[in-house]
């Protein structure tokens, strides 16, 4: 166990090199690595714009809580400080989504834990997630509210502004498949 959607984003100091220091991290571990997109700040605290990328990572040896503890490990390693809600930072990595395997396919994990709920309780609302996460897994189910869903009809029902919001960059994290 387990396969996970990772959402990445920095808007301080070297954006796009903190974003890389995830992709050289995760090394054989990564599944699938979207674009780098551009991305205005979400949540109302001014700071400057994001980039932001969704990684598919698989490791059977690592529990969710491993993939947190290893996101904010990597986290520390770009100097991150622990900073206002929502404020800019170095370096965030969240775990989106944990896929574990059961019978012959996957079940999504469920945890209300609040050091890490899965699956991430705002992943539906924001654009900057679900943009980059549908490029890499169109057939993608997000469950809200107990009800499952493919994520592009969570995008359809965001604010098209706030969508269009979300620019795909040239900017490439240095992963070959
Ligand atoms: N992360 C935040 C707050 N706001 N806005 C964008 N565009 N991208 C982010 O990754 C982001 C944010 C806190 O985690
Ligand atoms: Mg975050
Ligand atoms: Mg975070």
């Amino acid at each position: 166990m387990s396969r996970v959607v990772l959402s990445i984003g920095s808007n301080l100091g070297d954006r796009l090199a903190h974003l890389r220091s995830v992709v050289q991290a995760l090394g054989p571990r990564l599944r699938a690595v979207s674009s780098v997109y551009s991305t205005p700040p979400w949540g109302g605290v001014p700071q400057q714009d994001y980039l932001n990328a969704v990684l598919v990572a698989d490791d059977p040896g690592l529990e969710p809580s491993d993939w947190l503890k290893l996101g904010q490990q990597l986290e520390q390693a770009a100097e991150r400080v622990r900073e206002i809600r929502w404020g800019a930072r170095t370096l965030d990595v969240d775990v989106v989504q944990a896929m574990q395997a059961r019978g012959t396919g996957r079940v999504a994990v469920r945890s209300a834990d609040p050091t890490l709920t899965l699956p991430h309780p705002q992943a539906h609302n924001r654009a900057f997630v679900l943009v980059p996460w549908l490029e890499v897994e169109p057939d993608a189910v997000l469950e809200v509210a107990g009800a499952s869903r493919p994520i592009g009809e969570f995008l359809a029902a965001l604010d098209a502004a706030e969508v269009a919001g979300v620019r795909r960059t040239e900017f490439t994290l240095g992963w070959v498949s």
